[in-house]
């Protein structure tokens, strides 16, 4: 059993109703753990709009390529199309790996711990909220700590939070 904190990003169309779409297909297949908190995030990348961000802790039995694979036909259902996107440009829903405790994976369609989520307040900070003493693999550093940083280096990235606005079923 994997325990992997995915990350749930947006800033087009419905971003809640996407995420909740998403953790609810999770949640057919697996375990949803937890999810954070709906954070409001200053976009990275070209001028767009402020992003969604939030994170699900999920439990997964199978292949963790399977878990991609289920996360990027999610995407697909919510409209995505990455052939005409720019990149880091707006989005409907982007599902991103972000750790899988101390699993280290460097494959040609997968790396874990995905290879910007130290760096990056807005995938860190729900992560922290849902798995604080977590040790980076490669950091070696808690999740928490990396949050902390990330918030001191940019203390602009994060706007603000609410709860997780729609009830989930199974979880
Ligand atoms: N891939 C490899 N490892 C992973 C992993 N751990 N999780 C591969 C998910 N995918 C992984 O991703 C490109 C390829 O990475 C996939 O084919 C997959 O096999 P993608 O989802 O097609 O494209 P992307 O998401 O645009 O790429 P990238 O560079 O990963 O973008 P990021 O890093 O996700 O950044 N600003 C705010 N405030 N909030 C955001 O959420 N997101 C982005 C996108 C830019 N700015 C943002 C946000
Ligand atoms: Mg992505």
């Amino acid at each position: 059993m994997f325990e992997v904190v995915i990350g749930l990003g947006a800033n087009l169309g419905e971003p809640a109703r996407a995420f909740t779409t998403a953790l609810d297909a999770f949640a057919a297949e697996e375990t949803v753990v937890s999810v954070s908190r709906l954070w409001r995030t200053r976009p990275l990348g070209p001028d767009q709009p402020d992003y969604r961000n939030a994170a699900a802790l999920i439990g997964w039995s199978r292949a963790l390529s399977n878990l991609l694979a289920i996360c990027q036909d999610l995407e697909a259902a919510a409209g995505r199309d990455r052939s005409t996107e720019e990149h880091w440009g707006p989005r409907v829903l982007d599902l991103d790996l972000l750790v899988a405790r101390d699993l280290v994976w460097r494959g040609a369609g997968l790396e874990l711990p995905h290879p910007r989520f130290h760096q990056r307040a807005f995938a860190l900070v729900p992560a922290a909220e849902l798995a604080p003493g977590w040790v980076h693999p490669l950091m070696g550093r808690t999740i928490g700590d990396l949050a902390e940083q990330a918030l001191r280096d940019d203390p602009g990235a994060l706007i603000s939070s609410d709860p997780f606005p729609i009830a989930l079923e199974n979880r």
